[in-house]
C-alpha cells in the first residue's frame, strides 16, 4: 500500500456515488464527490510549497471543506493538527510555533490577528471557513484527481495537542497506524457497515470526532449526517432517518431533557455510544427507560485513541468503560508499574497498536509517560473486575472534564496568579448539569490589597478559550493547606460542590 490510511478510508469507494455526508439543509456530499474535494485540497497544498511530512494547522469551523483539508494533508503526506475553534490567539500562536507549522490554515474572521503571528514564526496563514476563504478558492483552481502521497504505517499523520498538568501542552505525535489501526477494530467491535448512517455533531478538532466517529464511517462505507455542532432538536429531527450517534455525556442529558425525545424517535437507531468523560450511571438507567437503548460506553485518550469498550452483544454495564479493545492490554497497576490484583484500585495502563509515539520534541515528557515496554500511563485511576470489565473511579491527574473539553487547572492558576493584587489561587472542577463539570476559582489577595474581580474575568476572557473559563470565581483569605502545605483541592471540591446542582 502506498499511504495506507488514504487508501483504506478513501481508497476503496473513491468512484462510488454513495452518500458520504448529509447535510443538515439536505444537500448531499458523494463519496465520489469528497474523494475529488480531498484531491484539490492536496494539490492546493501542494501549490503552496508545502511538503510531505511538513506539519499544518488548522484551526477550522466544522464543515465539509475542513473534513476534506484534512484528508487533504493526509493524502500529500502532511502531519496536520486540528486546533479548538475556541482558542484565542495567543494559545492558536503556541501551537504554531511548538509544531514548527509551515502553514496555518483559519478562519476568514481570524486572518487579520493570525497571519502576523503566524508569520513570526514562518508560517504561511490561509483561511478556510463555512462560506469559504482563500484556502477553498486554491482548492477549487486545483484538479479533482492528485497523486496520493507515499506513506509507510510508520509515518505520522497528526499531532493533537494534549494539554498537561504542568507547563503547556503537548504534541500527541499519532502514525498512520496508530489511527487506522484503531479505527478497523471499532468498526468490527461496534458492528458498523455500510448501511449505517451516524448522526455526528461532535467538533472534528479531537479524537472522538476525528478519528473515530468519521474514521469509523469511512473505514466502513457508512454515511454520516454532518451537524456543524450540537442541536438536540436537529438531532432528534433527523433520528428516524439514522441509525447510531456518537457523542459525549452531555448529549445524552440534553435529548433526555427534550420533551421531543420519546421513545418512537430512535426507533431506526441501533447504536448509542458516549465517552470522553463520565457518563452517569443514572443517565444511562433513564436512557434505557425512554428508548429501550443500553448506551455503549466506551474509554480512550487523545494519546490512545480508543482503549476499552463495552461490548456490542453481551453486557453493557453502566458505570463501566468495558473491557480492553481486541489487540489493547490494559492493566491496573502501583507507581511502578507493577499489576495490582483484580478489584484494587491503581492507575490504568495500556499498550497496544492504538498507543501514540510520543510528544513532539519533549523526550522527558515522553519518557515519564510511555514506559520502556510500551506501557502508556494514562493518570486515570481505575479497578478492573475479574471478568476484565474497567471501571474509572477518578484522576490520579489534576483535570477537569467539561461537557467533553478537557480543562487543565494549572493553567488557569498560572494565568491567575499572574494578575495584579493576587497572591495565589486554586482551581478545581464541581459538578455541573449541562457540563459534567466546571472549574471554579478562588483567589487569595496580597495582603492590603483590593481585587477587581471583573478585571481578572476579562484577562481570562482575552486569553484562554470560552470553555475554560472559571464559571465562578470568588475570593478568600487562605488557600485550605494540609500540614506538608499542599493545597486540599478535595476540601475546595466539597466547599462548592452544590454551586450549579442546586
Ligand atoms: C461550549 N461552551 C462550553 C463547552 N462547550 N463551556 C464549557 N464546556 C464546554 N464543553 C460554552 C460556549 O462557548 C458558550 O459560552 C456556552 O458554553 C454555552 O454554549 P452551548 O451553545 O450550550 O454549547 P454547545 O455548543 O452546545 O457545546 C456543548 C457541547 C460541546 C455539545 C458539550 O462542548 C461539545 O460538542 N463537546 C464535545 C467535546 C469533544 O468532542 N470531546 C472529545 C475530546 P457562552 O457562555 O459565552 O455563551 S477527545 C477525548 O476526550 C477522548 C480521546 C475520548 O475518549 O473521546
Ligand atoms: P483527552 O486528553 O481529551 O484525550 O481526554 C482523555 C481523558 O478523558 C481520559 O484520560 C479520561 O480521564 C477521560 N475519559 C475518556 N472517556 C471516558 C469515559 N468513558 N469515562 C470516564 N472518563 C473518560
Amino acid at each position: 500500500m502506498s499511504n495506507p490510511l488514504y487508501d483504506t478510508l478513501l481508497g476503496p469507494q473513491s468512484q462510488s456515488d454513495k452518500v458520504f455526508l448529509h447535510l443538515p439543509d439536505g444537500d448531499t456530499i458523494s463519496y465520489a464527490g469528497f474523494v475529488g474535494r480531498v484531491a484539490q485540497f492536496a494539490g492546493a497544498l501542494r501549490g503552496l510549497g508545502v511538503q510531505p511530512g511538513d506539519r499544518v494547522a488548522l484551526q477550522v469551523e466544522k464543515c465539509p471543506d475542513a473534513l476534506a483539508l484534512i484528508f487533504g494533508c493526509i493524502q500529500a503526506g502532511m502531519i496536520f493538527l486540528p486546533l479548538n475553534t475556541g482558542y484565542t490567539p495567543d494559545e492558536v500562536v503556541y501551537f504554531v510555533e511548538n509544531s514548527g507549522a509551515r502553514l496555518l490554515v483559519c478562519d476568514p474572521s481570524r486572518a487579520d490577528t493570525l497571519a502576523a503571528e503566524a508569520a513570526r514564526f514562518g508560517a504561511e496563514c490561509e483561511t478556510l471557513g463555512p462560506k469559504g476563504g482563500s484556502m477553498s478558492t486554491r482548492a477549487d483552481a486545483a484538479p479533482t484527481v492528485a497523486a496520493v502521497e507515499q506513506r509507510t504505517s510508520n509515518d505520522l499523520a497528526a499531532f493533537l495537542y494534549t494539554s498537561g498538568t504542568t507547563g503547556r501542552s503537548k504534541g500527541a505525535m499519532l502514525s498512520q497506524h496508530n489511527l487506522l489501526s484503531n479505527a478497523l477494530t471499532l468498526v468490527d467491535l461496534w458492528r458498523f457497515t455500510d448501511t449505517d448512517v451516524l448522526l455526528h455533531a461532535l467538533p472534528i478538532f479531537h479524537t472522538h470526532g476525528l478519528f473515530v466517529a468519521t474514521n469509523v464511517i469511512l473505514a466502513a462505507g457508512g454515511s454520516m449526517v454532518f451537524f456543524p455542532k450540537l442541536d438536540d432538536d436537529a438531532l432528534i429531527n433527523w433520528m428516524p432517518r439514522a441509525t447510531s450517534l456518537m457523542g459525549v455525556p452531555t448529549f445524552y442529558t440534553r435529548l433526555l431533557d427534550n420533551p421531543r425525545f420519546e421513545g418512537d424517535v430512535a426507533r431506526s437507531m441501533r447504536l448509542f455510544i458516549s465517552g470522553s468523560a463520565p457518563l452517569l450511571a443514572e443517565t444511562h438507567r433513564q436512557f434505557e427507560a425512554r428508548t429501550g437503548h443500553r448506551i455503549l460506553e466506551r474509554y480512550g485518550m487523545t494519546e490512545t485513541n480508543m482503549s476499552t469498550s463495552n461490548p456490542y452483544e453481551g453486557d453493557r454495564r453502566a458505570g463501566t468503560v468495558g473491557l480492553p479493545l481486541p489487540g489493547v492490554e490494559a492493566k491496573v497497576c502501583d507507581d511502578t508499574g507493577t499489576e495490582l490484583p483484580r478489584g484494587e484500585i491503581g492507575t490504568l495502563e495500556v499498550r497496544g497498536p492504538n498507543v501514540f509515539q510520543g510528544y513532539w520534541q519533549m523526550p522527558e515528557k515522553t519518557a515519564a509517560e510511555l514506559r520502556a515496554d510500551g506501557f502508556f500511563i494514562t493518570g486515570d485511576l481505575a479497578v478492573m473486575d475479574t471478568e476484565g470489565y474497567v471501571t474509572i473511579v477518578g484522576r490520579g491527574k489534576d483535570l477537569i472534564i467539561s461537557g467533553g473539553f478537557n480543562i487543565y487547572p494549572k493553567e488557569i492558576e498560572e494565568l491567575l496568579d499572574g494578575q495584579p493584587g493576587v497572591l495565589e489561587s486554586a482551581v478545581v472542577g464541581v459538578p455541573h448539569p449541562d457540563f459534567g463539570e466546571t472549574p471554579v476559582a478562588v483567589l487569595v489577595p496580597l495582603p492590603g490589597e483590593v481585587l477587581d474581580l471583573e478585571a481578572v474575568g476579562a484577562e481570562v476572557s482575552a486569553r484562554l478559550a470560552r470553555f475554560k473559563h472559571p464559571r465562578h470565581m470568588e475570593l478568600i483569605d487562605a488557600l485550605p493547606r494540609n500540614t506538608m502545605g499542599k493545597v486540599q483541592k478535595a476540601a475546595l471540591r466539597e466547599r462548592f460542590a452544590g454551586l450549579f446542582s442546586g
